[in-house]
């Protein structure tokens, strides 16, 4: 589906300057790499967003933007998570690498982080971030 492509995921960001920015290849064509319930879920929204939707938006974006790198919505993996901390919240990696980050985060052990999994860092570093905050 070439016209999908051009179409921004989530009304934010289009997948070829994703693709781009991160110098992945592009998706075999008969990948379809629309996701389903963000799309539908985009549309119920229609254009005037909450402050906490649009700020769950970006979550979701952000997850995307590296699970998409292999073509699996809902799969980061190692390397995928690495990339994601490292270029996302670098000061939360001065404490933890990122393969502690990755076991700590694998509940399931599937060997992938699925967008649940995804927020318990999420979770944990906005607890950080609020406490940092309040330190100054
Ligand atoms: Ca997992």
């Amino acid at each position: 589906m070439v016209q999908a492509r051009t179409k921004p995921l989530l009304g934010v960001m289009s997948i070829p300057p994703v693709f781009t920015l991160l110098g992945a290849e592009a998706p075999p064509p008969s990948w379809d790499f629309q996701c389903a319930p963000c799309s539908r879920w985009n549309r119920s929204l229609g254009t005037m967003l909450t402050e906490l939707e649009s700020a769950m938006n970006s979550l979701i974006d952000v997850y995307h933007k590296y699970s998409l790198e292999k073509g699996n919505y809902h799969a980061l993996y190692r390397d995928d998570l690495k990339k994601l901390l490292e270029t996302e919240c670098p000061r939360y990696m001065k404490k933890k690498d990122a393969d502690t980050w990755f076991k700590e985060l694998d509940v399931n052990s599937d060997g992938a982080i699925n967008f649940e999994e995804f927020l318990i860092l999420v979770i944990k570093v906005g607890v950080a971030t609020h406490e940092d905050i309040h330190k100054e």
